[in-house]
């Protein structure tokens, strides 16, 4: 159930302090961390995989089957059409410069048209583009949704915290506030770390159901490679596959309100030994059916 009152006003005035020192604020966000965070027993001890680093550049390390495939398509396809098409361009115009100024072209050519020319220069951009649309739409489904989904995970986006459910065990459900920065242990992240992380079990088909309870807000795990809008009345679904165990971090990425920024996601990613303990440890209990039947059960809507 959603917490009430004294965590939206620890956030808020945390906000007012972070926006006093909103210089410092940009570099201390992205300040890596190397050690395990503190929570219940199967969570510790697992290593910081999908956290900012100090001096970043590029994507998180991928962890998941859809995020592999975002990674090929944009350091092997798109930044080698862009990086080529870039330097094409801009030797053309150097060229046009050096060739064609009033100094060294004092008559200029009264030529107009070139028909195999245009013809070229509108042929080849929408060649260039049909090469890219096809791995693009495979993408997209891709990342639709998991035809086999082993369990799923409820997300519900709420002014300033995520509220999350387990309807396939035993419909464990809490609410992922931020931790305050007083608040803070030792290997916790500042700005990241949760008070309720979200374990799940690696090398699981897990379907993701976002949605929200008041405004838009959006559902981002950089090392999964899923963003995801949360809209009210509406229930979207994707689904991602842990590969790797540790924790990982994203945030509300859609402008929520005030807190936008206080509202981070932290999922620690188990072994599936350790979920099922995590799961009877918070009163749920493990599916009994096939995978398959218990996850029609829970989320009918998803098929539709
Ligand atoms: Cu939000």
């Amino acid at each position: 159930m959603p917490r009430n009152g004294s965590g939206i006003m620890t956030t808020t005035r945390l906000f007012s302090f972070f926006a006093r020192r909103s210089h410092a604020l940009a570099a201390a966000v992205f300040g890596a961390l190397a050690f395990a965070a503190p929570a219940a027993a199967e969570t510790a001890d697992l290593p910081m995989v999908g956290v900012p680093k100090n001096w970043g550049i590029g994507f998180q390390p991928s962890a998941s089957p859809v995020k592999h495939e975002m990674v090929w398509f944009h350091n092997d396809l798109l930044m080698p059409v862009i990086t080529v098409t870039t330097i094409f361009v801009m030797m053309l115009l150097l060229y046009v410069m050096i060739r064609f100024n009033a100094k060294a072209n004092p008559k200029p050519s009264k030529t107009t048209h070139n028909t195999l020319l245009e013809f070229v220069w509108t042929l080849v951009p929408v060649i260039i583009l049909v090469i890219i649309v096809v791995p693009s739409l495979k993408l997209l489904y891709l990342a639709d949704k998991t035809a086999d989904a082993e369990m799923t995970l409820n997300i519900k986006g709420y002014q300033w915290y995520w509220g999350y459910e387990y309807p396939d065990h035993g419909d464990i459900e809490f609410s992922s506030y931020m931790i305050p920065e007083k608040d803070l242990q030792e290997g916790q992240v500042r700005l990241l770390s949760t008070d309720n992380p979200v374990v799940l079990p690696v090398d699981t088909n897990i379907r993701l159901l976002i949605t929200a309870n008041d405004v838009l807000h959006s559902w981002a795990m950089p090392a999964l490679g899923v963003k995801m809008d949360a809209v009210p009345g509406r229930m979207n679904e994707t689904w991602t596959r842990i590969e790797k165990e540790g924790v990982y971090f994203g945030q509300c990425s859609e402008i929520c309100g005030t807190n936008h920024a206080f509202m981070p996601i932290e999922i620690h990613a188990v072994s599936k030994e350790a979920f099922a303990k995590w799961v009877e440890k918070q009163g749920g209990k493990m599916p009994e059916k096939t995978a398959e039947a218990a996850v029609t059960d829970a989320a009918p809507t998803a098929e539709n």
